[in-house]
């Protein structure tokens, strides 16, 4: 029965009028599919003429059902082409052929040695003998023996038999026959598993896919960054890890079409260290530092270790840590740090702590004591931590009376926190939300220029299926009512990671947003489709008439796109994750290319790369150690960014189309930040990313939102 549902989601080639049957899909049907499913095949049978002709390549004549004749046994036959229904054919998703309008099948004749067996007509029935595949050089393969589809005798004929044969080559098995488009993905990789793991290496195993042609590659990840493809015959395969780091590695199937599985489970690996090591690094000297404004800038003598220094802890005024200067793989970590938002015309006591890899941590250093200017003269001058949080503050909008709502990416709901009060609330829940133990769940929060009237809120999340924008009315009680949910996207394809998620309302009245390539770089190329693109919307997500593509499509080649944020010019700016090696800073142009996955940043990853004529550079760049930056926002044309591993605030200003003057602020003092909004009165909300991160888990998290108050 399974298969009358597949004819509906059935590749129909080459046929005028079958688009109507394309698009509904076994899952749209739910329970009632079957009946529903055969209907419609009763009503196409009449409305619609299904399947193409194919041609067998010497005689350049049609396959053919003989006498035009529907009876079963009735056989195959080559014949002029005349485009009726004995001559037209269709593969279906359950890889059958079919012809007479879809209505019935062929199949070798039963009770006949395989071998030179007649193809005949049949009632479908779903088993074995009935499925067929386009195979390598134009054949068509009958699965079950492997045979090929041949005309009789190498004749050319009109009347010639068509039977199954050894395949061999020979032109009387090839035939003019174009693959239907494959628009299923494999199924999740299954059993994941790391084995033999040593300090620097381990062997990553999974479980066949499976898929309706066949699984071309797999694609093997760490914490949403790819490692390697390798083919889609190759279960295990050789990784690389760092000694002491836990990352979390999983697999993703891709077939040959470019359609990508979810995710397998993640496997999650903290590697030994190489050498174990009990010996701390000598004690930081030499600490001294100078205020300027609100700030101070500590500097210190670099400590020594048997191994190496990974990190100096910064400590303010004996306890509170203030930040950490990490080092990289290879190279050891700066003797200097920068502690801003301090009060004016006060002491601040610092001492430094040198770490090494394996948590030998060096007595403190000597202390230092600084007093800061009388007044801000900086860019940042204050920070005040203005709430906590149990889950992951994702998107967050700011209302008119001060108060700011914000998603919670695991928890799934919306809270309203009232800086002048203190109080906080729940709004509401969304339903049909769904974490992927990796980026997605509730994401994007905006309002629209017609809030204080529509009292919509506007939603971007990952759902059990997709991810979707959908928009629901705030009410007076401070509550969402769901009654109001208007889905305005759905049908973009959702993954474990590059769900993108940022939305933003631009100047012009519409409604912008980014959505990841779903860890498939070809959808980021594809302008038909809505992953890897910043996309453009009416309030009601209908597609503004000026869109260059006539969807929803406004800039596409980008990977997993994240911040939005618009400057005083209405130019439109957003911020991308790269994959390992640098993520990006783009200026948005309607119809732009920005170069994912030939280009990653300013480094070419394959096709003709960053050089490719029309691929837009970014306008900025940074190594993802020091980025993975995701939400951005605004102030008096200063681009603000919060940088996830970074664990920074980068501050540049916009000058004319380049990005100057780039600053970093809090490097390790708060940790990995998250999202950067725009406060009513000019300055900055921050919030940060550091627990319960990566996971489906409700309520795992310790975050904080702070204010930070800027400079004049
Ligand atoms: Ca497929
Ligand atoms: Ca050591
Ligand atoms: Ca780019
Ligand atoms: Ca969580």
């Amino acid at each position: 029965m399974i298969k009358r549902i597949y004819l509906l989601g059935a590749a129909v080639f080459g046929v005028a009028g079958a688009a109507g049957m394309q698009g509904c899909s076994a899952d749209s049907l739910g329970e009632n599919g079957e009946q529903q499913s055969r209907d419609s095949i009763g009503e196409s049978a009449s409305a619609l003429s299904v399947g193409a002709p194919i041609k067998g390549v010497p005689s350049g004549r049609c396959l053919d059902i003989k006498d035009n004749s529907s009876a079963n046994g009735q056989p195959l036959q080559i014949w002029d082409c005349n485009g009726q229904a004995n001559q037209r054919f269709v593969f279906t998703s359950a890889g059958e052929l079919r012809t007479f309008d879809g209505t019935k099948c062929v199949q070798p004749k039963s009770g006949v040695a395989s071998l030179q067996a007649p193809v005949v007509l049949a009632d479908c029935n779903g088993q074995v003998a009935q499925q067929w595949r386009i195979g390598s050089g134009q054949t068509i393969t009958h699965t079950s023996t492997a045979m090929c589809l041949d005309v009789k005798g190498r004749a050319t004929a009109n009347l010639t038999p068509v039977q199954i044969y050894t395949c061999t080559g020979g032109t009387n098995q090839k035939f003019n026959v174009t693959a239907p488009p494959d628009t299923q993905a494999p199924t999740a990789p299954g059993n994941a598993q790391i084995a033999n793991l040593t300090c620097n290496t381990a062997t990553f195993s999974w479980s066949a896919s499976t898929d309706n042609v066949g699984v071309a590659f797999y694609d093997v990840y760490h914490d949403g960054q790819l490692l390697q493809s390798v083919s889609g015959t190759t279960l295990t395969t050789g990784v690389t890890v760092l000694a002491g780091v836990t990352w979390g590695f999983y697999v993703n199937a891709r077939d040959a079409a470019g359609n990508v599985s979810q995710a397998s489970s993640t496997v999650p690996v903290t590697p030994p260290q190489c050498q174990i090591d009990t010996t701390p690094p000598s004690t930081p000297t030499n600490v001294a530092g100078t205020a300027n404004g609100t700030s101070i800038t500590l500097t210190w003598t670099a400590s020594t270790d048997n191994i190496g220094v990974k990190a100096y802890d910064v400590y303010r005024d004996g306890q509170t840590k203030v930040g950490t200067v990490l080092g990289a793989a290879t190279t050891p970590p700066a003797t200097t740090f920068v502690d801003s938002g301090l009060a004016p015309s006060t002491n601040y006591t610092y001492t430094v702590v040198a770490r090494d890899s394996q948590s030998n941590a060096s007595p403190a250093s000597g202390s230092v004591t600084v007093k800061t200017g009388q007044a801000c003269a900086n860019a940042i001058c204050s920070t005040t931590q203005v709430t906590t949080d149990t889950d992951i503050p994702w998107g967050l909008v700011t209302l008119t009376d001060g108060s700011i709502l914000y998603t919670r990416r695991d928890a799934h709901d919306i809270v309203r926190f009232d800086p002048a009060t203190g109080t906080k609330s729940t709004v509401g829940a969304v339903p049909n939300v769904e974490s992927t133990d990796g980026e997605g769940g509730l994401l994007g929060l905006a309002i629209g220029p017609d809030f204080a009237t529509g009292r919509w809120l506007y939603v971007l999340h990952t759902s059990p299926t997709d991810n979707r924008i959908l928009r629901v009315k705030y009410t007076s009680g401070r509550t969402i009512d769901t009654a109001t949910i208007q889905v305005l996207v759905s049908g973009m394809l959702r993954n474990k990671f590059h769900n993108g998620g940022r939305l933003r309302f631009g100047p012009d009245g519409k409604l912008y947003a980014t959505m990841g390539d779903a860890q498939n770089g070809a959808n980021a190329r594809n302008t038909n489709n809505l992953n890897g693109k910043v996309l453009r919307m009416n309030p009601d997500g209908s597609t503004p008439s000026d869109n260059p593509f006539g969807n929803l499509v406004w800039s596409y080649g980008h990977r997993n796109p994240q911040g939005l944020a618009f400057d005083s010019q209405g130019r439109l700016w957003e911020q991308e994750f790269g994959n390992s090696v640098m993520d990006e800073t783009n200026l948005i142009q309607k119809g732009g290319n920005y170069g994912w996955p030939d280009c990653e940043g300013t480094s070419s990853q394959g096709g003709t790369g960053c050089t490719t004529a029309g691929y837009i550079a970014p306008k900025q760049t940074y190594p993802t150690a020091d980025g993975s930056c995701s939400g951005i926002a605004i102030v008096r044309d200063v681009l603000y960014l919060a940088c996830e591993r970074g664990t920074r605030l980068y501050r540049e200003m916009i000058s004319g189309s380049s990005l100057t003057n780039v600053q970093q602020f809090f490097v390790g003092t708060y940790g990995r930040l998250r999202t950067v909004e725009p406060t009513l009165d000019g300055n900055i909300w921050l919030t940060t990313t550091n627990t319960g991160d990566k996971d489906s888990i409700p309520n795992n998290s310790n975050e904080k939102i702070l204010k930070v108050i800027l400079g004049q």
